[in-house]
């Protein structure tokens, strides 16, 4: 009896079946698609051989669920996941060959296909790579997770600061002294703790997505976590917080001076605000003057910092012990001195740029660690927020975080002053420096110093609509604004960008990112239409709702990991793992065009009227992070003063207008529906 295994999943109304090389699909009547034995009937007639076992690998999407599920244990919820699927691989240069048609001449776009075409021919490289890469996938828990994690973070050798290291900032808080800027802090370091219960505990909420589970994996990597830098490849630590010997302390950097705090009690119960204030404020007075930024190191070139972290450790004993000390910390504290008086409109971009990357030598960038998963910066103005290093974790996880921590912080109030209890001082942490690690801190002020200089940020609030204006012409609000930067883009440009937007793969075990291609036939038609002015404006209406229904397929498919970026990636690495020459199709033009993502784009939405951003992914490119709100939304625009070709506050400008042009058009077609 011949036994064939089909990897089954639903596209479309559809069901595919794929052995480990071809794609077929079938409709289905959804009854046909409940259980695996069922699914084994329907594969068995339609390949018509005698045995076939099949294997569901993802329900069709349902009504999103809200109410947050509660497992015994996220360890016992995770292995109930599904595991990230390789695509079938003439689906993947089926789309691949869409997604570039828009971004090449059609002799560029003949000559791509020829190669996409040799590389899928049946018996090609394309399919023994597919081969293996699927073997890869059913001996690992994540054919990907291992992969990405080294080629998007840890093998990158650029500083992590603005490169990889998003930055939050917090609704401006109203510090009017000192005192209350500890206070704020103190109530944040107690919030995070009242959070970390749940992280120890296992009993994190899980995270619902189109009424599926999602992976919580990156949860219990963000506490007590760092980076460190390695000669060719970095690595990271994690120190789980419900082992024995758990961490029990943060780290305090005033002044650029490193301080331990220990946050519990040898009993094990956590300080209250007041001591913890207290202790700050010894803080305080235990460094009022700047000391050399040891910190300042971490911001350097991945291979030169790894060089100096050597050094560092090898000079002295007790440097050893304090870099120990501050990779296993809960997280870090920055307490950030005095900035200069901003004019109140460029106020939001200073405060993401604070986050970002500290503002300069001269400013708070000594008084960070860059290697840590989790810093928050209080700074004397009330401008507050976090810089988190992204190796381990996406945004969301850190947004549940902080949604819960600057919750606490609300809730709380004014706590009553009790007598604070009398507790040992923090403990300062001295490193000791020799000459030549003096000069590397120089050469590292310089070298932040260039890098602060050369990025623009321009955040804003777009305040019109927010979320809400798409929602009530059933429009998908993310859609309609990926779609408003398409059209910002090409009215400056008139031409399209290669687009990256973020999708979460945690409905899949382990799973990270893949990448929604904001770029389509469909964004090009309607921003050419856009700026044809004989086009009339139902036509134009016509072409924005196509290009917006584009970008919300794309994303669900992203969503299931059906789309073409991490899979080609897998297939690329598959051959360099395997000792072959990297395949033409990787080595073609117009993959490197595909690759060349002049917007670097993510939503994150949150509770709170967060501000959040990073630097480009190249060049000559901009970094689009915003955060969609009901009735406004805050974007952070990025871009390098170096590119004489790009400049945010332009980008932002046609942003605006765009978002204002396609409400417009919306109203005329439809009626005045916010
Ligand atoms: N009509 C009316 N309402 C609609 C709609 C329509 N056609 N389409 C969507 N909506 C509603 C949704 O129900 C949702 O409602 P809510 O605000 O009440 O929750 C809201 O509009 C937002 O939906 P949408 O704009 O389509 O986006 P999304 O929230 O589904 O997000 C992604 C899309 C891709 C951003 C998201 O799936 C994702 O992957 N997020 C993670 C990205 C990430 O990891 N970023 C950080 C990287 S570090
Ligand atoms: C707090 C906002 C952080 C957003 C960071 C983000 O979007 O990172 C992307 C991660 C990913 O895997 O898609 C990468 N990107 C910055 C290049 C969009």
């Amino acid at each position: 009896m011949q036994r064939i295994t089909v990897d089954t999943y639903r596209y479309k109304g559809y069901l595919s079946f794929e052995d480990s090389l071809t794609l077929r699909t079938v409709p289905v009547e959804d009854d046909l698609i409940q259980g695996a034995a069922m699914l084994s009937v329907v594969a068995r007639n339609f390949f018509k051989q005698g045995a076939v076992t099949a294997t569901k690998m993802t329900k069709p999407a349902q009504a999103p669920t809200k109410a947050p599920m509660i497992m015994k244990s996220y360890l016992s919820h995770q292995s109930t996941l599904p595991k990230l699927p390789v695509p079938p691989l003439q689906q993947t240069l089926y789309k691949y060959l869409l997604a570039v048609q828009p971004l090449l001449s059609e002799d560029e776009y003949t000559n791509t296909k020829q190669i996409v075409d040799k590389f899928g021919k049946p018996g090609g490289l394309g399919e023994r790579l597919q081969m293996k890469l699927w073997q890869r996938a059913q001996k690992t828990e994540s054919w990907l997770s291992e992969w990405w994690l080294h080629a998007a973070y840890l093998d990158i050798r650029s500083p992590v600061v603005i490169n990889s290291t998003p930055g939050i900032a917090f609704p401006l808080q109203d510090f009017a002294d000192q005192k209350e800027q500890l206070r704020f802090a103190s109530k944040l370091i107690a919030g995070v703790l009242d959070y970390k219960v749940m992280v120890d505990s296992e009993n994190l909420p899980i995270d619902m997505m189109g009424g599926q589970p999602l992976c919580m994996d990156q949860y219990y990597k963000i506490l007590s976590s760092c980076r460190i830098p390695g000669p060719k490849r970095d690595s990271v630590v994690v120190y789980p917080g419900n082992k024995a010997n758990a961490p029990k302390h943060i780290i305090v950097i005033h002044n650029n001076h490193f301080f331990t705090l220990d946050v519990y009690y040898p009993s094990g119960k956590p300080l209250g605000i007041d001591e913890l204030f207290a202790q700050l404020e010894k803080i305080i007075n235990m460094s009022p003057k700047r000391a050399r930024p040891v910190g300042i190191l971490t911001t350097e070139h991945r291979n030169t910092w790894g060089k100096a972290y050597r050094k560092l450790k090898k000079l002295d004993k007790a440097n050893k012990k304090i870099l120990k000390e501050i990779e296993r910390s809960i997280f870090v504290l920055c307490l950030d001195e005095h900035t200069d008086n901003i004019p109140l409109d460029q106020r939001l971009s200073e405060l993401a740029c604070q986050m970002l990357h500290g503002g300069g030598s001269t400013k708070n960038s000594g008084n960070r660690w860059a290697d840590k998963t989790l810093q928050f910066i209080v700074g004397t103005e009330g401008n507050c927020g976090i810089s988190y290093e992204h190796a381990q974790a996406e945004g969301p996880p850190l947004i549940s975080l902080l949604d819960h921590s600057l919750t606490f912080v609300e809730k709380v109030g004014n706590v009553p002053k009790s007598a604070p209890i009398n507790l040992p001082d923090p403990k300062r942490l001295e490193f000791k420096v020799n000459e030549e690690l003096l000069q590397d801190i120089e050469i590292a002020e310089r070298h932040l110093d260039m890098i602060v200089d050369d990025l623009q940020v321009h955040a804003f609030q777009f305040q019109p609509f927010g979320k809400n204006m798409p929602k009530a012409n059933r429009m998908s609000p993310d859609a309609f604004i990926q779609v408003a930067l398409q059209l910002a883009y090409y009215r400056i440009y008139s031409q399209p960008a290669a687009t990256y937007e973020s999708a979460s793969l945690r409905r899949y075990r382990l799973g990270r990112t893949d990448t929604i291609r904001s770029c389509t036939t469909d964004s090009v038609n309607f921003c050419k239409a856009m700026l044809n002015e004989k086009k009339t404006p139902s036509e134009k209406y016509r072409l924005l709702r196509k290009a917006v229904e584009a970008h919300k397929t794309y994303t669900n498919e992203a969503l299931f990991g059906d789309v073409i970026d991490r899979h080609l990636l897998g297939l690329k690495l598959t051959a360099i793992e395997s000792g072959l020459n990297v395949p033409e199709i990787f080595v073609d033009q117009a993959y490197q065009t595909a690759m060349h993502f002049k917007l670097s784009t993510s939503q994150v939405p949150s509770k709170f009227d967060l501000v959040m951003g990073y630097a480009p992914d190249v060049p000559d490119g901009y970094g689009v992070c915003y955060n969609p709100r009901e009735t406004h939304t805050n974007f952070v625009l990025s871009a390098f003063n170096t590119s004489p070709e790009t400049d945010a506050q332009k980008l932002a400008t046609s942003l605006a207008a765009s978002l204002m042009e396609m409400q417009q058009l919306t109203i005329q077609n439809e009626g005045s529906k916010l």
